[in-house]
C-alpha cells in the first residue's frame, strides 16, 4: 500500500469572500502559499489554469507555456508536484451561460481555447491530468437549452481535449448544482456515462468531492466505491458539508465523522494511491479565521484523515463477518460507534 499523498489548491487559502461579503483577509502571493503547503505536509498542488498563469486570456500560447515552466521550477524548488490543471471556466464573462454547453459559438470556442491551454500548462507542469468541474454546464432557466443537444456538445468538447493530446486524461468532478441551477453532469453516474461515450473512455475518470455527493443526497464513500469498481477513481476532493445547502467546503470530517470514516475506509481498502492518485483536500477556511492562522483547516483535514486511518486499520473484519452472518446490524453499528468514539 502506497503512502497517501496529499494535495490542495491555491484557492483553498482564500480571503474569505463569499456571496454575502467580500474578502477580509489579505491575499497571499502564490510563491508564499506553495512554500507553506510544503511546510504543512502537502505533497503536491492542484491548479486552476489561471492560478498557474494569471493573465492567461491576454497571453500568447507560447508565453503561457513559458510562464508555466517557471512555475514548475518553483514547485521543484519546494519539493512539490502538480496534480492537475482545471480550466476555471466559470469566472469569465464568456462562460456566463456555460462553456462546453454555451449557446453562443464564440463562448464555446473560448471554453475550448482555455481547456487546450490547460492541457499545455499541465504538460509544462509535468502532469497528464485535466480536471473539469462543470460549474455552469447546465441551465439557470430549464427551458434555456436543449438538453440532448447540449449534452452532445459537452461530450464533443471532451473529445476535442482528448484528441488534442493523446496522453492527456480528464477527471470529471461532478456536482449537482451551484452556481448552475441544474447540472447536466450532477453525479458520478452522469460523469461515467458521458466519459464512456467519448472517443477514448479509457482516458476519462472522475474526482469525487465529498460535499458534492452530499449535495446530491448521496453518500460520498459509495460514490467513490462506484468509481473504484470500474477503475475510474483518479482523484478525490475530501471536505464536509452540513446537509443540502450552499457549498461549504468544510474541514474533512467535522460534520459527519462516520461518513468521513467510510470514505477513508473505501480508499484504504482499495489501495487508492497505488497508481499515483492523490488525496485532495478541497477545503475552505471559515470567514472568521484570522489571517495569521489561515492554513489550519488544511492541517486539520489531513490530521483528521490520519486519525480516521488509524481507526480504519483497527476495523475488525472477523467481527463484521460474524454480524453480517447473523444479520445483526445493530451490533455492527454499535461496534463502529465504539471504534470511533473510544480513544
Ligand atoms: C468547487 C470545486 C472547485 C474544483 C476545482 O466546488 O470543488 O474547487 O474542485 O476546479
Ligand atoms: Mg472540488
Amino acid at each position: 500500500m502506497a503512502k497517501f499523498r496529499f494535495t490542495v489548491g491555491p484557492w483553498n487559502v482564500h480571503e474569505g469572500n463569499e456571496t454575502f461579503g467580500p474578502g477580509i483577509r489579505p491575499s497571499i502571493p502564490l510563491e508564499e502559499k506553495l512554500k507553506t503547503f510544503a511546510e504543512i505536509g502537502m505533497d503536491g498542488v492542484q491548479f486552476h489554469d489561471d492560478d498557474a498563469v494569471p493573465d492567461i486570456n491576454n497571453m500568447s500560447e507560447k508565453a503561457i507555456v513559458d510562464y508555466a515552466k517557471d512555475l514548475k521550477a518553483t514547485l521543484d524548488k519546494d519539493g512539490l508536484f502538480a496534480e492537475f490543471v482545471a480550466p476555471r471556466l466559470w469566472f469569465d464573462a464568456h462562460t456566463n451561460d456555460g462553456g462546453f454547453t454555451a449557446s453562443k459559438k464564440e463562448d464555446y470556442d473560448f471554453a475550448i481555447w482555455r481547456s487546450l491551454r490547460s492541457v499545455d500548462i499541465a504538460r509544462a507542469l509535468g502532469t497528464d491530468k485535466i480536471q473539469l468541474w462543470l460549474a455552469r454546464e447546465g441551465t439557470l432557466c430549464a427551458e434555456g437549452k436543449n438538453p440532448v443537444e447540449k449534452i452532445i456538445q459537452m461530450r464533443d468538447a471532451f473529445n476535442t481535449i482528448l484528441e488534442y493530446d493523446p496522453g492527456i486524461k480528464i477527471l470529471i468532478e461532478p456536482k449537482p448544482n451551484e452556481p448552475i441551477d441544474r447540472s447536466y453532469c450532477g453525479t458520478v453516474g452522469h460523469a461515467l456515462t458521458v466519459g464512456a461515450n467519448t472517443v477514448d473512455p479509457s482516458r476519462v475518470g472522475v474526482c469525487i468531492e465529498s460535499a458534492h455527493s452530499i449535495l446530491a443526497g448521496l453518500d460520498p464513500a459509495d460514490d467513490m466505491a462506484l468509481a473504484i469498481t470500474f477503475g475510474k477513481l483518479w482523484g478525490v476532493h475530501l471536505n464536509d458539508q452540513n446537509g443540502i445547502r450552499y457549498d461549504q467546503d468544510k474541514t474533512f470530517g467535522v460534520e459527519n465523522i462516520r461518513a468521513a470514516f467510510n470514505q477513508v475506509k473505501v480508499l484504504y481498502e482499495n489501495n487508492f494511491g497505488d497508481n499515483g492518485e492523490c488525496v485532495g483536500l478541497d477545503v475552505k477556511s471559515m470567514r472568521t479565521q484570522p489571517a495569521s492562522d489561515c492554513y489550519r483547516h488544511i492541517i486539520n483535514s489531513k490530521k483528521i484523515f490520519e486519525l480516521l486511518l488509524e481507526k480504519v486499520r483497527k476495523f475488525d473484519y472477523k467481527f463484521q463477518e460474524e454480524c453480517v452472518r447473523e444479520q445483526n446490524f445493530e451490533k455492527l453499528e454499535m461496534y463502529v460507534m465504539e471504534l470511533l468514539l473510544n480513544g
